[in-house]
């Protein structure tokens, strides 16, 4: 059986391109619900439904696990999705989390997302449920998701909306980052550029494909062949400039995508 792995649009693309690299050969079905993101923007409820409804989609597929790689429905509605099964269901907070936790020094860590993650208090809850010395410092980043999606990564305005940002969690003397949105990990080399050298920048697609691959482990349910797994990418829309947003998130433009109209679902 795949392994279904969702997000709010294209950004959880990230979070497939590694779990691709470090499980070549598990077949894998995305769902990026292009129709309705951002999420980052909605309220609880309309997130928790959202989420309940791809979970039951998979569900049906049927899928052997479940990748929440969008971390506003990670923040809102993990509990929702894990309610409807008994299957090994990862998100892309934890593994962040306890990075960002084994990374620190100092003990001040921040986390950027969009204004839901943010206002839920989900990284912060998960940070001081691991280790209460710490402290979070969290800022909600808006604008970076249409900046990636533009393309303008490298733009100087991103620079300059970036230190708006971050400057604030610098003066906090943080050590280190948490990019806790699918599609920060674009704008690592920028935020890289205009941070001190010593904040060590947290990317959690990486830990989340290692989790996946211990869960899949533990309920013995890893793919032993070795052949390559085969990819099914659904989208509930296909946004203007797909091919170019897609591909800037896989590195190269994803074949096999099919629309799902949201009715479907
Ligand atoms: N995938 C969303 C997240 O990781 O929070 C970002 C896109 C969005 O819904 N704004």
């Amino acid at each position: 059986l795949p392994v279904g792995i969702f997000d709010s649009g294209l950004g959880g693309l990230t979070v497939y391109r590694q779990i691709r690299t470090l499980l070549p050969s598990e077949n894998i079905i995305y769902l990026g619900d292009t129709a309705r993101v951002p999420y980052g923007s909605k309220s609880t409820g309309t997130i928790r439904d959202f989420a309940i409804q791809i979970t039951r989609f998979l569900l049906d597929q049927p899928v052997k696990a479940i990748v929440v790689a969008c971390n506003t429905a990670s923040s809102l509605a993990l509990d929702a999705v894990r309610s409807l099964t008994d299957l090994p269901v990862v998100n892309v907070i934890d593994p962040g989390v306890q990075e960002a936790v084994n990374a620190t020094h100092n003990g001040h860590v921040a986390v950027i997302g969009t204004t839901a993650t943010i206002e839920s208090g989900a990284y912060a809850a998960r940070v001081q449920a691991m280790n209460p010395d710490i402290q979070i410092h969290a800022a909600a980043c808006p604008l970076f998701v249409p900046l990636v999606e533009e393309g303008w990564e490298n733009h100087p305005i991103t620079q300059q909306i970036a230190r708006e940002y971050l400057d604030p969690l610098v003066q906090e003397n943080i050590d280190t980052l948490i990019l806790g949105c699918t599609h920060y990990p674009i704008l690592k080399p920028a935020l890289k550029k205009i941070l001190p050298s010593h904040i060590t920048i947290v990317d959690s697609s990486r830990v989340v494909a290692r989790t996946l691959k211990e869960a899949l482990t533990l309920h013995d349910v890893l793919h032993a062949q070795t052949k390559p797994g085969t990819d099914l990418f659904y989208v509930t829309d296909f946004p203007r400039k797909f091919q170019a947003i897609s591909s800037r998130f896989l590195g190269y433009e994803p074949d096999h995508v099919q629309k799902i109209p949201i009715e479907t679902l």
